[in-house]
């Protein structure tokens, strides 16, 4: 057990490493005015378990080599950029109201609302500028149709992720019953979480592979279980631990998984999910070790 929980570690932290490197040139190389730039490096660069990017590069490693690398880590770079942007305005008044992020001041807490707005936006901006980039590309051509797939189902899961804030927020103080609650969350968390691993997927498998519908449904099980996790951790762990407001889904009366369905049910409920993701995975064989270790990890979370 400990074994394991060390590989995953290992696993996690190098992926935080190169994305933590890989994030600060790709900010270094926009020019932007301040109190902007300050608010843009307060909410990517301190903290975040960096599980997108670490899903994307897990899942290059299903191909030894990956002749595309150079896409992937642009990948990596432009999903975190849009989870930061989302976390960003997650937390403004006029949405989840909340002072603490990933340990530290909300980006509005630090630089004000109009400054967190404007630094949410560019970021989404931002995202698809590295996508479209040469960086880490400069010698090998950049593979046009690999770029726009990505920019796809980067726009798709962002504008999904969008849809599912909106009907997040209706459902606060209703009742709303299991397929409405997936069909949120799905969008809300669920659709980015897939994004990372599609968006390195095509840089490997062509449309017709049978990898990719199998990924799809990876992707799918461990979104949704990564939001029914993240439920379970409001209510089960510490606001010091999170990093983030804990009992802030009951505080609002949020719609969640063991609201509905009680704590010990979703507990279960995760661990299904989860037995899909692996379901799915068993296709790939070892090579899909890294992405296993990923899913273990998340499983068995604290923050
Ligand atoms: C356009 C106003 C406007 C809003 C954009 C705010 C928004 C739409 C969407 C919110 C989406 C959102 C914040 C979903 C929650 C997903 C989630 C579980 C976030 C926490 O992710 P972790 O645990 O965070 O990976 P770290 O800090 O580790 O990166």
């Amino acid at each position: 057990m400990t074994a394991i929980s060390n590989v995953n570690a290992d696993v996690l932290k190098q992926a935080q490493q190169r994305i933590q490197q890989d994030l600060q040139t790709a900010l270094e190389a926009f020019s932007l005015p301040e109190p902007l730039k300050s608010a843009v490096h307060h909410a990517v660069m301190l903290g975040g378990k960096r599980v997108r990017p670490a899903l994307c590069y897990a899942t290059s490693q299903l191909q030894e080599n990956n002749p595309n690398f150079a896409a992937v880590r642009r990948a990596a770079i432009a999903i975190e950029l849009i989870h930061c942007y989302s976390l960003a305005h997650d937390d403004l008044p006029c949405m989840d109201n909340d002072l603490l992020r990933r340990g530290q001041p909300t980006c509005h807490a630090a630089f004000g609302e109009d400054t967190a707005l404007l630094a949410g936006d560019i970021l989404q901006s931002m995202a698809f500028e590295v996508l479209g980039s040469r960086l880490f590309d400069q010698i090998q051509a950049v593979d046009a149709e690999i770029v726009l797939k990505q920019m796809q189902i980067l726009a798709t899961a962002s504008s999904k992720m969008v849809c599912g804030q909106v009907l997040d927020l209706q459902a606060e103080g209703k009742h709303v019953d299991q397929a409405q609650l997936e069909n949120i969350h799905r969008n809300k968390t669920g659709a980015l979480i897939q994004a990372a691993i599609m968006m390195a997927a095509v840089t490997i498998f062509k449309g017709t592979d049978q990898a990719i519908p199998q990924l799809r449904q990876f992707g799918q099980s461990i979104g949704l279980a990564f939001q029914v996790q993240d439920d379970i951790l409001d209510i089960i762990s510490d606001t010091e631990s999170l990093g983030k407001t804990a009992g802030k889904d009951e505080q609002v009366d949020k719609s969640t998984y063991p609201a509905l369905m009680g704590l010990e049910q979703a507990k279960i409920y995760a661990q299904s999910l989860h037995n899909q993701a692996f379901e799915a995975l068993s296709y790939f064989g070892e090579n899909a070790l890294e992405l296993n270790q990923i899913s273990q990890f998340l499983l068995s979370r604290k923050s």
